[in-house]
């Protein structure tokens, strides 16, 4: 008899996140032993600092293991919402502001809050892999707008705003963005700013990286359009804290409002133990400034490395200005990225991502998230790939 577990349609036309199956893939072959350099995931190779780790071992031993408040606890709202002004010019009441399990689910809470059936969204390509899938799980249109690499991949207003039709209802912006790089600058967010104000557009803004900044100006779009903006961050990236999964939003206090609605009906809270840390995290804002430039010195020195090399190898990749990721064109290794990261993977050890998910065809996604050593032996091992 034929199982009764029929998959969904929903379920079965969604694909699994290509960075994280990369990213299991190479830990798979590492415990079978294989020795698997992985340049896949983005996750910072730092240690959680101290002052945050110390302030999550306290909250354990103070009994801070309960549920806690849909939308997160008030005094971590609150310190949100004081990040928020401090470090965005961003003015989002504590009530305007929710806690989420990473910046993952802020952004599907936000996406099943305002999407509907045959709603279009504009996204930048190329993409992070999971914009476009959750898009379509809310029942919308994903649009990509696509730019190159020849322009370092900038986002050209002229062509977003050609993209806008009747149904168009939102665009995501993520700057500094994944897997590109490319920071987008004021003079971009001010037009994109004033197209949502034109067409009455909403703009989800995911400023996950905005410490990861090398030669560029991080702005916020949500100080020039903040009625049309909602602003997506989280603890992961610049905090070292990718495991904790701590996210939030900022945003008009009714869409908050139906996150959290929608979250006290799937996951309840973000970790209660994992609040406190990044409670610490944001209050201890000094400590916590001086752990990111630390890191913020290391990945520059690492994408400086990683770009100079593979430029050499004859692996053409543009200068990212923030994240930790580079945009390599593997064209010399195979035509096809598919074909090229299976290559790295098989005869290089390399574990790296192919840029199809991220709409970036010839192209494979390097995390540089690693250390000095790695990337010096990632060089060495691609060298003997591409020169076969
Ligand atoms: C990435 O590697 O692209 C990440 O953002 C981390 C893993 C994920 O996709 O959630």
């Amino acid at each position: 008899m034929a199982s009764p577990f029929r998959l969904s349609a929903r379920a079965q036309s969604l694909k699994p996140s290509a960075t994280v199956a990369v990213t299991s893939r190479a830990l798979e072959l590492r415990r079978q032993g294989a020795d698997i350099i992985s340049m896949s995931v983005g996750e910072p190779d730092f240690d959680t600092p101290p002052h945050v780790r110390a302030a999550a071992i306290a909250a354990i031993e103070a009994g801070h293991t309960r549920y806690t408040p849909v939308g997160g606890i008030p005094e971590l709202r609150s310190a949100v919402s004081a990040k928020f002004r401090r470090e965005n010019g961003l003015a989002y009441a504590p009530d305007a502001v929710t806690v989420t399990s990473g910046g993952k689910q802020a952004l599907f809470n936000a996406l099943f809050a305002l999407l509907g059936s045959g709603d279009e969204v504009l996204i930048p390509a190329p993409y992070w892999v999971s914009y476009p899938e959750m898009v379509a799980l809310t029942g919308a249109v994903p649009v990509a707008v696509p730019t190159t690499p020849e322009s370092g991949f900038q986002l050209d207003p002229e062509r977003l705003a050609a993209a806008v039709t009747p149904r168009t209802r939102m665009v995501i912006l993520n700057s500094p963005g994944n897997p590109t790089g490319a920071v987008f600058p004021p003079e971009t967010l001010r037009a994109v700013a004033e197209l949502a104000q034109r067409c009455g557009l909403v703009v989800v803004t995911d400023e996950i990286y905005e410490h990861l900044v090398y030669d560029a100006e991080q702005v916020s779009i949500g100080t020039y359009a903040p009625e049309h903006t909602l602003t997506i961050n989280g603890a992961s990236k610049a905090y070292a804290m990718t495991g904790w999964r701590i996210g939030y939003a900022g945003g008009p206090k009714h869409v908050i409002a139906a996150m959290n609605a929608l979250q006290s009906q799937s996951t309840s809270n973000a970790s209660s133990v994992s609040q406190y840390a990044a409670l610490a995290a944001l209050e201890g804002h000094e400590d916590t400034a001086r752990f990111i430039a630390i890191a913020r010195a290391a990945y520059r020195e690492r994408r400086d490395r990683i770009v100079a090399g593979l430029n050499a190898l004859g692996l053409p990749t543009p200068t990212p200005q923030g994240a930790f990721y580079v945009m390599a064109d593997t064209r010399a290794v195979h035509p096809d990225e598919l074909q090229a990261a299976r290559i790295i993977l098989d005869e290089a050890q390399v574990a790296a991502v192919p840029g199809t998910d991220f709409a970036a065809p010839g192209q494979v996604r390097l995390s540089y998230a690693t250390s000095m050593e790695n990337i010096e032996e990632v060089l060495r091992r691609l060298d003997r790939v591409v020169g076969r």
